[in-house]
């Protein structure tokens, strides 16, 4: 079972976490998810959670005494009240932290994850990682900001991870959010029900994925390629490769330079 919580000033942002394909494996028991008011945290009776900069500038910043404790709350899984009571547990004290960890103990913090334009990429060898996370919590700021304080500070109760789903600039981390927890519980076992496996996506073997076809056979006068009729699996696999190549070379070239490339890659792509 894997837990989700998620701390937003935007809770219904995050709905679409209960539907569908995420909803299915919480039905199925696989996961469980938790969004949090932010707000809740707040200490006045405006409920702000955001001030200006210091040393000036546009936007505003998250509060620090605001996010410091929805973080704890959240670690500690008394926020809210659908959280299971038989989550991990933790509260070490900031200098115990690295000793434990160097006397080669399982790190048990669960893994925080703060999506922002200014964070290290997202990619597919993430999303199999935490795949196998047990509590994965994500902290979603406005664009400007979270006080960087509190990134610093809640290393002391999690691995922090600052993401960026690209390169580009959202108002919000929510839509990151969906992103993220998306590409990682499908990974899941069991979630994705019928598949084969996850070894033929895109970028598991580096390469883009080729066009696919189903029926019928001829669509507003277009064919289905002759190859796919041919009742051959290694010319329909050959096939299928010199498809995703050249996708791969037409869209993404740089990619083509960490995927192994045989003599029979190297000539459909024109390198030889
Ligand atoms: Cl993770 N957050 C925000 N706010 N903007 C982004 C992003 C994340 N990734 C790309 N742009």
């Amino acid at each position: 079972m894997m837990r989700l919580d998620v701390v937003t000033i935007f809770p219904e942002y995050l709905d679409p976490l209960r539907h569908a394909l995420l909803g299915k494996a919480i039905e199925q028991g696989i996961l469980s998810v938790g969004v949090h008011d932010l707000r809740d945290w707040a200490h006045d009776v405006h409920k702000s959670v955001d001030d200006t900069p210091y040393g000036g500038g546009p936007g505003m910043v998250m509060k620090p005494e605001v996010w410091g404790p929805a973080l704890d709350d959240v670690a500690a899984g008394v926020a809210g009240v659908e959280l299971e009571s038989s989550l991990p547990h933790l509260e070490k004290p900031v200098d115990t932290v690295e000793s434990s960890y160097e006397a080669g103990e399982r790190d048990e913090r669960p893994l925080l994850i703060v999506p922002t334009p200014a964070g290290k990429p997202f990619t597919q060898a993430d999303a199999r990682e935490w795949s196998h996370e047990e509590h994965i919590v994500f902290a979603c700021g406005r664009y400007e900001g979270i006080d960087q304080r509190v990134i610093v500070d809640a290393e002391r109760r999690y691995r922090v991870r600052e993401v960026s789903i690209g390169d580009y600039v959202l108002i919000g981390g929510e839509v990151a959010v969906l992103v993220i927890a998306e590409a990682v519980v499908r990974l899941i076992p069991g979630v994705l029900g019928n598949r084969r496996s996850h070894e033929e996506d895109s970028f598991s073997d580096g390469l883009l994925e080729g066009p696919s076809y189903t029926k019928p056979r001829t669509w507003r006068g277009l064919d289905v390629p002759e190859v796919l009729f041919s009742g051959n699996h290694a010319r329909v696999d050959r096939w299928r490769r010199d498809q995703a190549l050249l996708r791969t070379q037409a869209v993404r070239p740089e990619l083509l330079a960490d995927v192994d490339l045989s003599p029979a890659d190297r000539k459909v792509l024109g390198l030889e």
